[in-house]
């Protein structure tokens, strides 16, 4: 199994808790099937894993071997178990775990900016349509996540037509924050020939409202200074200078001070991030930032013919370097016109691999900006800061140059 490089050098991280650990660190969990010798482990609440994820479960206990192992023995009962689980949070790691590449994406921006309306859309794009033109196949990784994504993100918006509520601040939910984590497989290359080549993706999806404050956005630390690849929302409807360029009848988000102006939301996550020694170099974020602007459905009418913003993508296996240079510089000239030449001199000034890009989660207006438009969900171009991350890190490939 090829890991790339960039991968290959990275210490593990739980993929549930963003802790890191080493390998021999791992602990088991016990499979609760009579041992050899006759006598079973019984299954309890595990208070560390309800304490660091919320999720309150009667499970086997835990113990400490050799993490190094695909498997251990029980002392307790003596039993053999292959569930490996996390040392911090015990949380299940998923199969081959350590062996395969693991990557964080954080999505942050200002509140109702289209975080997790992008998300949920995003993946529910790569399960079904998407991931076919990239020969990909992207799966929950754990039970859980396939339970959290249908109940409470895909059929909200796809079954009930219903815009998401707001995300739980990590402060109400006390710090409790669980993303989801997915498998996504792409045929690769190794010595021996044609393989499958796995990575976790763990997405988590912050509250706009916890990005206001330092305070708040030191509650995301640890989720944000982890992260190998940054989807940053800057939401044009929440821009002065872009707002009374939106379409008639586009639902505009709110005001007051739970919102936050996208270029002083920006300046705040720079802040963050320069500031953590892990997540820069010179003061110089080194981490690659997919700078997005949704809901661009609602300025689709401003646009010229064949601009690169509302013209059919490309549908090639790769990501295309001329197609998205395109859409980065008529996106960086959409941005002057809106008057956020601060964001790109932020950008241009602390970020080292950044790109902006233009996106519609849903293809146009929500219903009272509540609900789902009569037309459905007509996503545009959801996947491109996605794969360019995945190009950054390294895990898919590009055509062409710029
Ligand atoms: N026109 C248009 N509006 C959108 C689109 N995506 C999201 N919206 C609108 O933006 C609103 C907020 O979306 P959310 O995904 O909940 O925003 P969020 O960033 O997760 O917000 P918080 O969880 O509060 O931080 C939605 O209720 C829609 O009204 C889009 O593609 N086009
Ligand atoms: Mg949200
Ligand atoms: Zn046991
Ligand atoms: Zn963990």
């Amino acid at each position: 199994m090829q890991i790339p490089n960039a991968l290959a050098r990275k210490a593990l991280t739980c993929p549930y808790c963003y802790e890191s650990f080493t390998s021999q660190q791992i602990v088991f969990r016990c499979s609760g099937v009579r041992s050899r010798a006759g006598s079973r482990c019984t299954a309890r609440v595990d208070d560390v894993l309800e304490r660091h994820t919320g999720q309150r479960r009667m499970l086997n206990p835990v113990f400490l071997a050799d993490g190094r192992r695909a498997n251990a023995v029980c002392p307790d009962c003596g039993g053999e178990t292959t569930t490996r689980v996390c040392p911090v949070c015990h949380s299940h790691l998923p199969a081959q775990f350590g062996q395969i590449g693991s990557l964080m994406i954080a999505m942050v921006g200002p509140k109702e900016s289209g975080k997790t309306v992008y998300m949920t859309v995003l993946l529910h794009e790569l399960m079904n349509r998407i991931g076919s033109r990239f020969s990909a196949s992207v799966l929950a990784a754990d039970d859980e996540t396939a339970r959290r994504f249908e109940q409470d993100y895909e059929n909200q918006l796809y079954k009930y037509q219903r815009m998401p509520t707001t995300t739980v601040s990590a402060e109400t939910t006390k710090n409790l924050v669980n993303p989801l984590v997915f498998k996504f497989t792409v045929p690769g290359r190794n010595p021996l020939g044609a393989v499958r080549q796995h990575t976790l993706l763990s997405f988590f999806d912050a509250a706009g409202e916890d990005l206001v404050t330092r305070e708040g956005i030191d509650l995301n630390g640890r989720y944000l200074r982890s992260a190998d690849g940054i989807i940053l929302l800057v939401d044009p409807l929440q821009m002065p200078g872009a707002r009374n360029q939106a379409g008639h009848g586009a639902w505009l988000p709110g005001s007051g001070p739970q919102y936050d102006p996208p270029a002083s939301n920006l300046a705040k996550i720079t802040d963050m991030l320069t500031r953590w020694p892990g997540a820069h170099r010179n003061g110089v974020v080194s981490v690659p930032t997919a700078v997005v602007f949704p809901k661009i459905d609602a300025f689709w009418h401003r646009m010229e013919r064949g601009s690169p913003l509302n013209v059919e993508p490309p549908q090639g296996p790769r990501v295309d370097v001329a197609d998205s240079l395109d859409v980065h510089t008529q996106t960086a000239r959409l941005l002057k016109d809106w008057g956020g030449t601060q964001i790109d001199e932020n950008l241009e000034g602390n970020f080292k691999r950044y790109r902006y890009f233009g996106v519609s989660a849903l293809g146009g207006y929500p219903n009272e900006g509540e609900r789902v438009s009569y037309s459905g969900i007509q996503p545009y171009r959801v996947a491109d800061p996605f794969m360019w991350l995945l190009s950054e890190l390294g895990v898919v490939g590009r055509e062409g140059r710029g």
